[in-house]
């Protein structure tokens, strides 16, 4: 499919997604934000991919939402459009795992947006915010969520308060970022490690993500519970077949996705 906003590429079992507006440094407008849930649904249709990567430019991952296409809607337009949420959230439903590749800005929904992901690789040039506050508003898709969740009130409120930007490091030392790579290397190293998840098990690393996606919806006995649910249920595919025995008899597992 022919994207105005975004570049698709298949590398191995990795569907890679680039955001390329970047005249406005990757601003979420509806139509990129609309081609985003496109390629997500295309990429989660197809068998042969089992990772995703999102990424940007080297100077932007997403500065955000369209400051110029929100400007001037009134609280109607947005209240009765559902503004942009429904191709925004698309990201956070995606069940395959997801990496965000973030280099230079990625600032309130682009930030918001990183977070939906996975996790986050992130260049020595990150730089994370959501500074909706300096321009009249809050944070929409998730940001006051989220962040607290990943760095704590303190880091969190100054940010939304504040609109101070995080570095790489800050970032990291934060447990915003998983880890910090050269921006030369972000995508390649994004990328080797998406093809190593999708080289596991499809369905036990659904299985992993959604379990781990657990610890923010519920409480701590009620998600040892769903964990053990599905620890259990493991047992029932054979992929675990597979890694057990291949693991016992010291050869690489052959995982058939089943
Ligand atoms: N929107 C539109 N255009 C943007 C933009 C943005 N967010 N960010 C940058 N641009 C444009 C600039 O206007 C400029 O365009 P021209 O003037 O050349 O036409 C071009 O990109 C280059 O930007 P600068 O000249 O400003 O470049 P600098 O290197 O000096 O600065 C910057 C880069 C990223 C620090 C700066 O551009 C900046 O502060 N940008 C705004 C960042 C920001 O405030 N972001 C938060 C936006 S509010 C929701 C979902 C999401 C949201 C809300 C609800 N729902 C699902 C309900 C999200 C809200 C937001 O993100």
């Amino acid at each position: 499919m022919a994207y105005e906003h975004i570049l698709v590429e298949t590398r191995g079992s990795v569907g890679l997604i680039i955001l390329n507006r970047p005249k406005a440094m990757n601003a979420l407008c509806a139509d990129l934000a609309r081609e985003i849930a496109e390629a997500v649904d295309a990429y989660e249709a197809d068998d042969a991919i089992g990772a995703l990567v999102v990424t940007g430019s080297e100077k932007a991952f997403c500065a955000g939402a369209d400051i110029k296409e929100m400007q001037s809607k009134s609280y109607m337009d947005v209240y009765k459009e559902d503004f942009i949420t429904v191709n925004w959230e698309r990201l956070s439903q995606c069940r395959k795992p997801v990496i965000a590749a973030v280099a230079g800005y990625a600032l309130g929904g682009g930030c918001e947006f990183a977070m939906m992901c996975d996790f986050i690789l992130a260049a020595e040039n990150a730089k994370f915010g959501q500074p909706e506050i300096l321009i009249g508003t809050i944070p929409g898709a998730g940001g006051t969520q989220r962040l607290p969740r990943f760095i704590g009130k303190a880091k969190a409120m100054e940010m939304a308060l504040t609109g101070r930007m995080m570095d790489a490091e800050e970032a990291e030392r934060a447990g915003l970022v998983s880890r910090i790579v050269p921006a030369d290397e972000l995508v390649d190293e994004a990328v080797a490690t998406a093809e190593k998840i999708a080289n596991l098990s499809q369905p036990i690393v659904m299985l992993a993500k959604e379990s781990v996606n657990r610890a923010y919806e519920t409480t701590l006995a009620e998600g040892i519970r769903f964990e053990r649910r599905v620890f259990h249920s493991t047992f029932s595919t054979e992929d675990q077949k597979e890694g057990m025995s291949a693991f016992a008899e010291k050869r690489t597992a052959e995982f058939k996705h089943r």
